[in-house]
């Protein structure tokens, strides 16, 4: 059976143009995101009855560890992808970019300092980061504050919420299916041009979200 199914785009594959083009957009989300679905479902139909018909998907990446050793790591990978991209696609929208503004612009500066030096920590690391993977601004329960985190490959941050207790707020794929179409090499440009389509709105709601909890 299969639990997951494609999260439809929240807007036209052309929205976010100039920053990121349609046709990227369109493989990223019909093809990339499509696969990590089929994965995740595939993975989950090879478990017993217990994970075979869950359908939270933060639910099983909370839990990763307890997942059968023979299909961990395709859950780990699929069910992250499945995930990240369900999230970065809405945390992006046309005409997006600016600042947070409210609590989350008071919780980015008592860790950052001021917006500007969350904006250059999250593009340099982020930049930097080792063959694909996502940066991510979180939420710590932990600590009460918002912090700056990479993850390798499509490794969600949810898997680390039982030694760590973060929540994805706004991650950004530097996979380079994100976007080597439009900027072939050039990490750095399609990072900078990314800021541009930030949903602060939508992030906020994860940020008040993660308080609520
Ligand atoms: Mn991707």
């Amino acid at each position: 059976m299969a639990n997951f199914t494609l999260p439809p785009l929240p807007y036209s594959y052309d929205s976010l143009e100039p920053h990121i083009d349609a046709r990227t957009m369109e493989i990223h989300h019909t093809k990339h995101h499509q696969a990590y679905t089929d994965g995740l479902n595939k993975a989950l139909s090879n478990l017993g009855s217990e994970w075979q018909n869950k359908n939270d998907i933060v639910e099983i990446l909370k839990n990763i560890d307890s997942i059968p050793e023979n299909a961990r790591s395709a859950v780990n990978f699929h069910g992250g992808g499945y995930n990240n991209h369900a999230l970065f696609w809405k945390s992006m929208k046309n005409g997006g970019g600016g600042e947070p503004g409210a609590e989350l612009s008071d919780a980015i500066n008592k860790t950052f300092g001021s917006f500007n030096d969350f904006k250059d920590k999250f593009s340099k690391d982020t930049v930097a980061i080792q063959g694909s993977g996502w940066g991510w601004l979180v939420y710590n329960e932990s600590t009460n504050g918002v912090q700056f985190i990479t993850m390798p490959n499509q490794t969600s941050p949810w898997t680390k919420w039982k030694t760590e207790k973060v929540v994805p707020l706004l991650g950004l794929d530097v996979w380079e299916h994100a976007y080597y179409l439009k900027y072939q090499n050039r990490r750095p440009d399609y990072v900078a041009a990314w800021w541009n389509v930030v949903n602060w709105d939508e992030v906020k709601r994860n940020f008040q979200q993660a308080l609520q909890k």
